[in-house]
């Protein structure tokens, strides 16, 4: 982890519907998902993006924890990140980050979830194999115009299905536009994950180039072609869209 501190915007993502497998767990926990509100909690450097959200990734590699946010309120992320929003205020208790129940994300996959903003109204929650557990809250949440990781893991998704364990069905493929650069187009995802010939979700070193690439022109050249702040640069969208989801309280801002 880097000497700087990193600024995320946490969304949060409502789970409207546990996946049979995660209701069954969960009952055999004792655990009332019926009567509590849960959500997954996933951190982004782009807020002004969450237009585009077409599903929220989770990895089988990782051992989540559901932990009381608020009273009827459970967040669904690593217990190292509740860990530090139980030390910035974001929390019941200073220095309590203890789970009611530890929950693994492929027992989460194929849960519906709604998530703020999102044009889509009935999002999955998919896997995705490079996510890291200590960066984060270790859920990201997908938008494949904008994310290069996103795009071609959604790819993967959708022609791998079945390998997967997924229903095809689930995967969201066409997206809407959010931003407009001179550069890349509309949709800059698509536009660099074709121009460096990214063929899968593993070829990290093309990643991290069309990351650095789509992140960089879109927050100084880019223009918001989607919502409330169409017309406005990214630059200032970020901001106001960041500020409408806190005063809505369907985010919050964390640190690490
Ligand atoms: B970003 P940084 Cl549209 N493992 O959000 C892997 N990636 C993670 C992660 C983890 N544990 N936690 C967060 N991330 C992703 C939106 C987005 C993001 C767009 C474009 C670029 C982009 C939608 N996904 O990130 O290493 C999250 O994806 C590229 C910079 O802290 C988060 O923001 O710089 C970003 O990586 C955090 O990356």
């Amino acid at each position: 982890e880097g000497v700087t501190p990193q600024e995320y915007t946490c969304i949060k993502i409502k789970i409207t519907e546990f996946a049979p497998e995660a209701q069954g767990y969960l009952k055999q926990k004792n655990f009332d998902f019926a009567s509590n509100e849960i959500f997954l909690v996933a951190a982004t450097l782009r807020p002004e993006t969450m237009y585009g959200q077409t599903c929220c990734f989770v990895s089988k590699k990782i051992d989540y924890g559901i932990f009381e946010a608020a009273q009827g309120q459970f967040y669904i992320c690593t217990e190292r990140a509740f860990k530090n929003m139980s030390f910035q205020g974001l929390t019941p208790q200073r220095g309590y980050y203890k789970p009611v129940v530890q929950i693994n994300g492929s027992v989460l996959i194929g849960s519906k979830i709604t998530a703020p903003l999102a044009a889509e109204k009935e999002l999955r929650i998919l896997p995705m194999d490079t996510i890291l557990p200590n960066k984060g809250t270790g859920v990201v949440t997908c938008v494949p115009s904008d994310s290069p990781d996103d795009y071609i893991n959604t790819r993967d998704l959708a022609h791998k299905s079945e390998y997967y364990g997924i229903k095809k069905e689930w995967v969201i493929e066409d997206f809407v536009a959010l931003i407009r650069t001179e550069k890349y187009g509309d949709k800059c995802a698509e536009y660099l994950v074709n121009e460096l010939k990214i063929k899968s979700p593993k070829d990290a070193v093309q990643l991290a180039k069309a990351k650095e690439l789509a992140y960089k022109e879109g927050f100084y050249n880019g223009i918001m072609i989607y919502g409330k702040f169409t017309g406005e640069k990214v630059e200032n969208a970020k901001r106001l869209v960041r500020d409408q989801m806190l005063e809505e309280n369907t985010a919050f801002v964390y640190n690490e």
